[in-house]
């Protein structure tokens, strides 16, 4: 039994989170942590929500909303939806808890007294209306890179490319639209990651489990040379900065960068979740207590990359203390809306509360796992995921479970029957069931989230398949025996599916185990022989089947969806 501890990015406070979030982070960390609970692991998933830096202050002043305020209200919305998609993280923090203060603290602190942090005068973006500086998404202007006029002070939405606010052209102040700004100077904070760069690429070097879109994307910034990062901000709401644990000379009105203290945030949640559960959080994070037998993997968009490759590992190496790096990094490109971008700050696309209201949990998590933008990007559109959805779930799982239960309801009242003796049909079959499985594990563990559901998808076709070789209800006449044997291996059939459907489609998974009496039960992923794994469910065992376990979806559902959500017009 291995431990595992999953992180997926920390979703942004400011808002429900669209398709693309779920989908490259939250979503595969979720299946991937059901997966290796399935396996017998003692796995730890966390996430959190990311409730400083300018977002969050952003969004509550559109909301008209105090921040503290605004953060508590899209806290419980974030984590109720997480439930409804059945995200099955031990625990949902918040980078605003006391304990992720703390933490930052200590590590600025630590950091500084390694010699990587400088005092340092800047030149930022000041807006004389305003009466303020405006850091990272206070200003808006023009993409230097691509020409992009909305682009952020941070990064560019357009290009993906990181910038400095003093970065744009024709910047204006986004809290109130003037362009009466100045540069002026101002003191901060700089983490040297020039300093610490050679540790960094030894570090990447040696890490051998990265999937190859992490891996290139950190020698991409290595190769371009590390830059001094600045990690504080002319900004009321953060962590406040200190020095020997009391408000720092000069920084009373300024705090640490969001993403300085964001990925902290993991550690923290971790301390919540221990505090709230009378746990040891230090068994996950500190190497010289327990955590070396850790294997740590995150989960996030290649956007978010950069910060947890060479940021937050600047501070965790830099500290000199035995934090415990990631071992494993999956990364996902985008999932597209109509080729263009899902957009949080255009409200463009589908949002996680809309998404339930059209479908439940189970679509969208099959939909989006077996279309993980894993290899490039992919394309959403309403005909693809009603093609999906109705091909794979309807027609391939919903079809089998109903078919054999529905017969053995009417044929066998609704028992296993006993009878009938393996052959061909049943051998090539339990060959099927060893290879698949196997290969679906390996996938997983490779964390191929597409492949993994592709495989999974066709292990039921092989359940089809065996259902056209063995027919049974053509045998129903001649030979009760062989019919017999059919819906016994069938009804297996059923419960197997169910469990390997478990990490993507648990809401289903449940439903089929209740229909087959084995609501609640313990499961774990299935090991044996096919024979054995085929003969769990004896003789005698009572089935009823299902209502509908998947209703489809409808050309009149799609036109309908399209005209309120947009589409291709977009
Ligand atoms: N909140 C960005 C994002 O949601 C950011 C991730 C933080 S991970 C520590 O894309
Ligand atoms: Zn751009």
């Amino acid at each position: 039994m291995a431990r595992i501890l999953i992180t997926s990015a920390l979703p942004y406070i400011n808002g429900v989170k669209h398709l693309g979030n779920l989908a490259g982070s939250m979503l595969p960390a979720d299946v991937f942590a059901r997966f290796q609970r399935l396996a017998g692991h003692e796995v730890l998933a966390i996430c959190a929500t990311d409730e400083h830096g300018t977002p969050a202050e952003l969004a509550a002043a559109e909301a008209g909303q105090d921040v503290r305020a605004y953060c508590d209200e899209q806290h419980e919305i974030q984590k109720g939806l997480g439930a409804q998609f059945g995200l099955s993280w031990d625990h949902f923090g918040r980078t605003s808890n006391p304990e992720n203060a703390e933490l930052t603290q200590h590590f600025a602190e630590t950091l500084e007294k390694r010699g990587l942090i400088s005092e340092v005068i800047e030149e930022q973006v000041y807006s004389v209306d305003d009466q303020r500086f405006l850091p990272d998404r206070y200003v808006e202007g023009t993409c230097p890179n691509c020409g992009y006029e909305k682009a952020r002070g941070d990064q560019c939405d357009n290009c993906g490319k990181l910038l400095d606010p003093t970065d744009l052209k024709d910047p204006y102040s986004a809290v109130s639209g003037s362009r009466n700004l100045e540069v002026r100077e101002t003191r901060h904070l700089q983490l040297r990651q020039t300093v610490m760069e050679p540790r960094i690429r030894a570090w990447v070097d040696a890490a051998k489990d990265w999937p190859q879109l992490a891996k290139s994307i950190a020698y991409k910034w290595l190769d371009e040379g590390l830059r001094d990062r600045t990690i504080t901000r002319d900004l009321k709401w953060g962590v406040k900065v200190t020095k020997d644990g009391k408000p720092r000379e000069g920084f009373e009105d300024k705090v640490f960068y969001v993403w300085f203290d964001a990925p902290i945030g993991y550690i923290a949640a971790t301390v919540e979740w221990a505090k709230a559960h009378n746990q040891d959080w230090q068994r996950w994070w500190r190497t010289d207590k327990g955590a070396n037998d850790v294997t740590y993997v995150q989960f996030m968009g290649k956007d978010n990359v950069a910060f947890h490759t060479v940021s937050f590992p600047a501070t965790i190496l830099g500290s000199e203390e035995p934090w415990k790096p990631v071992d494993k990094l999956k990364a996902f490109n985008w999932l597209n809306w109509y080729g263009g971008k899902f957009s949080t700050s255009q409200k463009r696309g589908v949002f996680m509360n809309h998404a339930l209201e059209l479908a439940p949990a189970d679509y969208w998590r099959w939909y989006l796992t077996s279309q993980a933008p894993e290899g490039s990007d992919s394309q959403f559109t309403w005909e693809h995921f009603q093609g999906v959805v109705n091909k794979d779930l309807a027609d391939v799982l919903g079809n089998f479970v109903n078919r054999i239960l529905r017969f053995g309801n009417s044929r066998f009242e609704g028992q296993i029957p006993d009878g009938g003796i393996p052959g061909d049909d049943e051998a090539w079959l339990y060959k099927e069931v060893e290879e698949r499985l196997a290969n679906i594990a390996k996938l997983y563990d490779a964390m191929e989230f597409r492949k993994a559901a592709a495989e999974t998808r066709a292990l039921w076709a092989a359940g089809n398949e065996y259902l056209t070789r063995a027919e049974p209800w053509a045998h129903f006449k001649t030979d009760q025996d062989r019919a017999a044997l059919g819906v016994r291996v069938g009804v297996n059939l059923i419960r197997l599916f169910a469990i390997v459907a478990q990490p993507i489609i648990p809401f289903s998974s449940a439903a089929i185990m209740k229909s087959l009496g084995l609501e609640g039960h313990a499961v774990s992923w299935p090991t044996g022989s096919g024979e054995e794994i085929l003969s769990v469910l004896q003789p005698g065992h009572g089935f009823t089947p299902p209502d509908v376990l998947f209703k489809k979806i409808e050309d009149e559902d799609v036109t309908q969806w399209s005209e309120r959500f947009g589409g291709a017009q977009n």
